[in-house]
């Protein structure tokens, strides 16, 4: 049933990657179909084989869609990997980035698209719709835009070339998005944000994720008008999963729940956390936020729907304030 909290100017969801998607899954069944609009992270956006990648517009779609795989929680679930598989024995190009089969047909339509003039907001929505999203997902950007980091050994590398590429291994002292100074929001995300009621932030990397849409000029000034209410990525002191605990610091910041609030603060109205965390609220409350802790562990659709009625619980005491 949808949330008595779903307000007629509608929900503007921020989001990453994997633990994005999982939010997401619970925030539709809450909220009215037609009300959300998802403004998707592309930092993580690449080109490989001459294919524009978006992992983390492609993960949302993959697993809103019903068609991601269900272990990795990105890629497609009956996946094959013929051509990965030919173009590394027979032409010699190794795949440091795993594309399979069905993966590729979105990479070859969405690059297809792109040569032929259209935009990335464009190419999002004709890919969303054939999977039939129930929400609008836009891009931070359709300007080209990348997540960089530079490495203690003195390299600057594509965010997916350091995570996935070398495995992290190498330690990070700075990360940026390049081609912030001069990216535009997408057409419709500073709109959706001016009619929403209220904005979320999904349980997604504080850095490089809801960080780099927050870089992109325009969105964060847009936040601070409007009642925002996030989730923590961090439990209990550590990531669910991915590599924040390798970023924050970088920022210098602590890997915690109450640490990404305050990186927050200038916009943040409500910041629900997990139980590990309530020794987390008073230093939230110090920083105005209005805190809430609940079971953040996303194990199950049903959980994942508590939470985001929590966080549009929030939403309402925020508005109430
Ligand atoms: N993550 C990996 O750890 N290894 C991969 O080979 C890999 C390939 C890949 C291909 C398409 C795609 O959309 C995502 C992919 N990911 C892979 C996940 C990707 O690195 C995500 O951006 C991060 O997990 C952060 O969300």
């Amino acid at each position: 049933m949808t949330h008595s909290a779903t307000p007629d100017g509608g929900v503007v969801a921020l989001a990453g990657g994997i633990g994005a998607a999982r939010f997401l899954r619970g925030l539709v069944q809450v909220v009215a179909p037609g009300a959300l609009t998802v403004v998707a992270n592309t930092g993580d956006d690449l080109r490989l084989h001459g294919l524009h990648i978006s992992p983390d517009l492609d993960t949302i779609t993959y697993t809103l869609g019903g068609g991601v795989h269900p272990v990795q929680g990105w890629g497609r679930a009956d996946e094959h990997h013929t051509v990965a598989a030919e173009l590394a024995e027979r032409y010699g190009v190794p795949g440091w980035f795993t594309l399979g089969d069905r993966d590729l047909a979105t990479h070859l339509l969405r690059t297809g698209m792109l040569a032929d003039g259209a935009t990335l907001s464009q190419a999002t929505a004709r890919i969303a719709a054939a999977w039939n999203l129930p929400f609008r997902l836009l891009p931070m950007t359709d300007d080209p835009v990348a997540t960089m980091v530079e490495t203690t050994d003195g390299r600057t590398l594509h965010f997916q070339e350091w995570w996935v590429g070398e495995r992290a291994k190498p330690d990070v002292v700075a990360v940026g998005l390049e081609g912030a100074a001069t990216a535009r929001p997408a057409p419709g995300v500073l709109e959706a944000l001016g009619q929403a009621s209220v904005v979320l932030l999904c349980p997604s990397n504080p850095v490089v994720s809801i960080g780099t849409i927050l870089d992109v000029p325009g969105i964060r000034p847009a936040l601070r008008q409007k009642p925002v209410v996030g989730v923590s990525p961090i439990v209990g002191g550590r990531v669910v999963r991915g590599m924040a605990d390798r970023l924050l610091p970088v920022l210098g910041a602590d890997v915690s729940a109450a640490a990404v609030a305050d990186l927050y603060s200038d916009f943040l109205d409500g910041w629900v956390m997990d139980t590990a965390d309530r020794g987390g609220v008073p230093a939230v409350q110090s920083l105005g936020i209005v805190a809430r802790v609940t079971d953040t562990i996303m194990r199950t659709d049903a959980v994942s729907a508590a939470l985001a009625r929590s966080v549009l619980d929030v939403a309402t005491e925020v508005v109430r304030r």
